[in-house]
């Protein structure tokens, strides 16, 4: 017999989960009693960020992490990035702390009422498990549930008295979750792109999460088709400098169709496509154009207003597609004519962007949270390799700033560039402290315009006079890094640009540039 936490550390260590975000209370504090050398603890000074990191984390490492939080408080503060890491299929496994078993009747001080029902609809499974030794179990659960396609967290209140329980190891077992897709579906969607007269590809976050992009990139090529970027797409699945890439498709339903209206057939890879941010009327899709989709996600199968659909790991639906029938003879579609390079002097968001784009290091991970620098972003920043591009697929803000963080963590010695707007930069901004405590090389970018800019765009879309609320010019990025210890400059002005660029680029530790954009 082996005590709760020996099991439950012996079955973390055998499936790689041996870094632990947290931020510790005393209903947790039990679980780190011997805390083995192996293993590693990384703090976060508000629950928001400890979310976000191990979101980013578990991102680049492929591989679910592992989290611990406060009680009921700590996983309030963690729910908006807890909503943002299902939304971006993240596996984690949480872990939050309960009081002791025996006091539970009396709502003792820091007990979590209904503590599995507090992260829900936001976790593919949550347990208090109803004795103590079933805790590894319940952690080995969770980590499978994490794991399997969609993959997504998990939730497990464990009361603090469980961990010195006694119980038994647990076996070593694997899973095996990868769904190739149904083959009669897949064929018939090779047969129809085989027969399209002008086929194009949407290319969604599921391809990178599969790793499909090799595959993607040889089904265009081989289908001379063209590729769109599906609508808000948190991760990149095409290469962007490719000449068959024609752009992104907006979150809007009337952009969407008439898109993609020239098109006989097209293919969504990893979607959703039709992911709308504002009401629209409309058909959902030209007609003459056929839909098909194939993701990982059985839940965009199933609500996708139009199309067939086949539910399938990307990489392995591909490798069939890829074995289907020959094309019929069509010319490459004409390629995207990009926005002329800026030499103005005006000082924009787009300038900035162009300006990383010159001056990043070769392959530096973009990770991206600026809402109304997104199009600038697309048309002067092209993203042109697998895993170097993450934002958050909810549009929840706070996510951006940790899990460049985590993305740094998981992705150890490459150059992490995060770009923020002002306002998003705020809602985890203690973030900064965990990436000065973890060295780790970290361009933090802040658009500073002032403003929630996207929010007063939205205010014009609803035809406001004033959007209240939206305006922030006293924030000093600068001082805020400097107060968690991070060196940090400000820019204003192309040469001067240059140069923090230059100097923020070439360090091995994070550091911060404020951008004074007009
Ligand atoms: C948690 C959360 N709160 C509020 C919003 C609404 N919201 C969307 S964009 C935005 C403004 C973001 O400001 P900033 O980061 O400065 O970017 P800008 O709009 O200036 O480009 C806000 C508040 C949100 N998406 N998520
Ligand atoms: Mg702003």
């Amino acid at each position: 017999m082996i005590t709760v936490r020996e099991a439950t550390i012996d079955f973390l260590r055998r499936v790689g989960m041996t870094t632990v975000f947290g931020n510790p209370g005393s209903t947790e504090l039990p679980m780190f009693r011997d805390f083995p050398d192996d293993f590693r603890y990384v703090l976060g000074l508000q629950e928001s960020v400890v979310l976000g990191m191990a979101d980013g984390f578990a991102q680049a490492t492929r591989n679910a992490a592992i989290v611990n939080l406060h009680s009921a408080a700590g996983v309030g503060h963690a729910l908006g990035n807890l909503f943002t890491a299902y939304k971006n299929q993240t596996p984690l496994v949480v872990t939050a702390g309960q009081q002791a078993r025996a006091i539970l009747p009396f709502e003792p001080f820091l007990f979590a009422d209904r503590a599995t029902e507090f992260p829900r609809p936001y976790v593919k499974w949550a347990a208090e498990p109803a004795r103590a030794e079933d805790v590894p179990a319940a952690i080995a659960r969770a980590y499978h549930v994490a794991m399997e396609p969609p993959c997504g967290p998990t939730f497990v209140s464990v009361p603090v008295d469980d961990w010195d329980r006694t119980c038994d190891r647990l076996p070593d077992r694997r899973v095996a979750a990868r769904n190739p897709g149904d083959p009669d579906a897949l064929h018939a969607v090779a047969a129809a792109l085989a027969n399209a007269r002008a086929p194009a590809i949407v290319a969604g976050a599921g391809i990178a999460r599969d790793r499909a992009w090799d595959e993607v990139v040889e089904l265009a090529e081989r289908h001379h088709a063209a590729v769109w970027a599906a609508p808000f797409a948190a991760r990149s699945g095409f290469p962007e400098d490719h000449p068959l890439f024609l752009g992104f498709l907006d979150a809007a339903r009337e952009a969407i169709a008439r898109k993609l209206a020239p098109y006989d057939l097209v293919l969504v890879l990893g979607g959703p496509l039709s992911l709308y941010h504002a009401e629209e009327t409309g058909p959902h899709m030209a007609e003459g154009t056929r839909l098909f989709l194939i993701a990982d996600n059985p839940a965009f199968a199933s609500w996708a207003p139009a199309g067939d659909a086949v539910v399938a790991d990307l990489k392995l639906a591909l490798t069939t597609l890829l074995a289907g029938p020959a094309p019929l003879a069509r010319d490459a579609p004409a390629p995207w004519q990009r926005p002329e390079p800026l030499d103005g002097p005006a000082f924009t968001d787009a300038l900035l962007l162009q300006e990383v784009a010159r001056l990043r290091p070769k392959g530096s991970i973009i990770v991206e949270e600026a809402p109304s620098s997104r199009g600038a972003m697309h048309d002067r920043l092209p993203i042109v390799s697998l895993d170097s591009f993450y934002t958050c697929a909810s549009g929840g803000l706070g996510h951006g700033l940790p899990a460049a963080v985590g993305v740094a963590l998981g992705r150890p010695g490459e150059k992490v560039i995060a770009i923020l707007g002002d306002g998003s930069a705020m809602y985890a901004i203690q973030g900064l402290a965990s990436a000065v405590e973890l060295a780790l090389p970290i361009s933090f970018l802040i658009v500073k315009n002032g403003r929630y800019e996207a929010l007063q765009g939205f205010g014009r879309h609803f035809g406001l006079q004033r959007t209240v609320g939206t305006v922030l010019p006293r924030l000093d990025f600068v001082a805020l890094a400097a107060g968690q210890g991070m060196t940090a400059r400000r820019a204003q002005g192309k040469a001067e640009l240059a140069e923090a660029l230059a100097w923020s680029f070439a360090a091995d530790a994070p550091t911060l540039v404020e951008v004074l954009v007009d």
